[in-house]
């Protein structure tokens, strides 16, 4: 009884510590009377004149793939000139968008390798974690013994790079996977081949004259998808540990309040860890903290941006500013002196918003040009200069700050963050005696769900998206999932919503149902784990994979679900059909662009379970989303007999 009373107080207690939604929005409110009172136009005005969108696009019934068109469906014209029907134009359009998004995680991937390549012991780039790039070569069959490290750094280097373009044969991740899913993907012809081979296949099957098969695009989309998540977005991963070190626990605290008044402020936006590791190291040199404070300043505070945010929150507990739709409100407090980009999730916007305030708004990378910005290449071997040089500069800026226009929102809230596969095996060993094998154990994870103590687990992941309330919904699921005894892990913006409402505090158990609390407790956990950016879903793939390899079943059988309430990008895109590959079911919030085709829409949420056992399950309702993800967890649940 007296328990019960301790419990009440708390949740009484850590109720009133959560930011809201509410509250996240007055400040965004107040941040929108600085933009009036600069005439800056922001994602809010541009949303407005962009709204009621073209039914065409929404429907993914518009082709523009030869210039016979653009042909659109209608009532009176059911097919474009060529004769491709619906089904067909919204195929191919979807098709594309996953290319585009496996192109992305996987460009990414390739740059990463790059670095990897040109690393040295004496230069700006270093292995950190030898363990990861020890097994990943023993994996790869690659020699270790007796070798130099970088020699080994090199070889792994060349191989992921082979990836891309391997003449052969198929992905080299995908034999980590269950030997049930690796069956799946073979016996239905969607194993990944050669990374650019599945994005440049995906293209010439939509050009003109190509597939017109519904089925098929959305089979060599899963295969597109494949070759991302069991490809790109995992070498993404794991060359970035080896580089930057595997991440480990950290507190941290997120949301705009991490900007400070009386210092200078650097914001790292964006997605490659290359770039805004060095801008963080180069902020640490004495001298440059020691010049900052000759200008005034109490000293730099660089803060991440969007996916870059988790990165450097998980490597080095850097401070997170928020996730997507915040970019511009950061530039809105008037107290940033520079916001350094690289790719991926950059609004165009940003460089006239900057020229309303002192911001300087510095692009780093060809993939991303952006018109009125400072465009300063960054390149690995003069990486560290080019950084110092940056921060000297956003220094320099610090005194043009218009202390009049300042306003920076007070909220922000504490995180744990750094839960890799890694980290969660590890706590999970510190309350078990049961046997662990060389890559460690999910047992006592699994043992609590079929106890019943955890019902299961969900992935929430994504952007937030101005077709719905920002973050609400993300907000609202994780809660109701705290409540029903479900863990969650989240990367990407979704993690970031956490952080803002102060989801990630380990206190935030207090929220959960008992069962969630008493696994809480006894691993030292929060109830959301934090595993990283959009690439890292990757990891979240070897956990459902480790989960089912160590319970004896396929991975489509597992409670373990994918959601992704407020998604936007084409990335996304790509991530949740590999997540449907690896056969799991992926419940949206934002219906994917097909609505126009009865035949797509049956694949992507019937079709695709004939093929890999997972589907979507689309609800824009997020309390009705939540409710079909309890009732989904709980069916398998009875499917297993547990
Ligand atoms: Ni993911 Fe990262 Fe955010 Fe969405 Fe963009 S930052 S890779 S795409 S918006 S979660
Ligand atoms: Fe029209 Fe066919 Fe050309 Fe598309 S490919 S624009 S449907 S003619």
């Amino acid at each position: 009884m007296i328990k019960n009373i301790n419990v009440r107080s708390w949740v009484l207690k850590i109720l009133e510590n959560v930011t809201t939604i509410e509250q996240m929005e007055a400040d965004t409110a107040k941040l929108k009377a600085n933009a009036c009172a600069v005439c800056a136009e922001t994602w809010e005005d541009r949303n407005k004149n962009q709204t009621p969108h073209c039914r065409f696009g929404e429907d993914g019934i518009c082709c523009k793939n030869c210039s016979m068109g653009p042909c659109r469906i209608t009532p009176k014209a059911s097919r474009g000139i060529c004769g491709a029907d619906a089904h067909a134009i919204a195929g191919r359009n979807y098709l594309r968008t996953i290319a585009a998004g496996t192109s992305a995680h996987s460009d990414h991937a390739r740059e990463i390798l790059h670095v990897l390549l040109g690393s040295s012991p004496e230069g700006n780039y270093r292995v950190r974690d030898e363990q990861k790039l020890i097994r990943l070569a023993q994996e790869w069959e690659i020699p270790t013994e007796g070798r130099d490290v970088y020699d080994i750094a090199h070889e792994v280097a060349e191989t992921g790079l082979h990836e891309f373009g391997k003449i052969a044969g198929t992905q080299r991740f995908i034999k980590r996977a269950i030997p049930a899913r690796q069956k799946v993907w073979h016996d239905q012809g969607i194993e990944p081949r050669a990374i650019d081979r599945e994005i440049a296949t995906s293209l010439h099957m939509t050009h003109m004259g190509n597939t017109a098969d519904a089925e098929a695009l959305v089979r060599q989309g899963l295969r597109t998808s494949l070759s991302n998540g069991w490809g790109g977005s995992m070498l993404g991963t794991e060359i970035t540990d080896i580089l930057f070190g595997t991440p480990t626990v950290w507190n941290t605290e997120g949301n705009l309040g991490v900007l400070e008044k009386d210092m200078v402020n650097i914001v790292v936006h964006g997605h490659d860890p290359a770039f805004s590791e060095m801008v963080v190291t180069a902020a640490e040199v004495k001298e440059l903290v020691d010049y900052s404070r000759s200008k005034g300043s109490k000293g730099i505070n660089v803060v991440g941006l969007c996916c870059t945010a988790n990165e450097i929150a998980m490597r080095h507990g850097v401070r997170m500013a928020g996730n997507f739709l915040q970019q511009e409100n950061a530039i809105l407090t008037g107290a940033v002196e520079m916001m350094c980009v690289d790719v991926q999730c950059i609004f165009p916007s940003l460089s006239s918003l900057s020229e309303c305030f002192h911001t300087k708004f510095v692009t780093s990378s060809p993939i991303a040009r952006i018109p009125g910005s400072l465009y300063v290449e960054f390149k690995p071997e003069t990486a560290f200069e080019q950084a110092k040089d940056l921060v000297r500069m956003a220094v320099d800026n610090y005194q043009k700050r218009e202390p009049s226009r300042v306003f920076i929102p007070e909220h922000k809230q504490t995180a744990t963050v750094g839960y890799p596969c890694e980290q969660i095996i590890k706590h999970l060993d510190g309350v078990t005696n049961s046997h662990v094998d060389e890559f460690g154990s999910y047992r006592p994870a699994i043992d609590a769900i079929k106890a019943g103590v955890l019902r299961g687990a969900v992935a929430i992941v994504g952007c937030n998206n101005p077709r719905v309330r920002p973050d609400y919904s993300h907000f609202e699921i994780m809660k109701e999932l705290l409540k029903n005894d479900i863990l969650i892990v989240a990367t990407g913006c979704a993690a970031q919503v956490a952080t803002k409402a102060g989801l990630l505090q380990k206190d935030a158990k207090y929220l959960c149902g008992a069962g969630l609390r008493r696994v809480c407790d006894l691993v030292n956990i929060p109830p959301i784990l934090h595993m990283g950016a959009c690439v890292d879903i990757s990891r979240m793939m070897l956990l459902a994979n480790g989960i089912a390899r160590d319970w004896g079943v396929d991975t489509t059988q597992i409670p373990v679900v994918g959601c992704a309430p407020e998604w936007m990008s084409e990335k996304a895109v790509s991530i949740a059909n590999y997540v449907v590959s690896t056969g799991l079911d992926v419940y949206l919030g934002i219906e994917p662009q097909v609505k126009g085709s009865s035949q797509m829409m049956e694949l992507i949420t019937q079709g695709t379970r004939k093929i890999t056992g997972g589907g979507f399950i689309i609800n824009k309702d997020p309390h009705e989303l939540v409710t079909n993800i309890i009732s989904g967890i709980e069916a398998k649940r009875t499917a297993l007999g547990i």
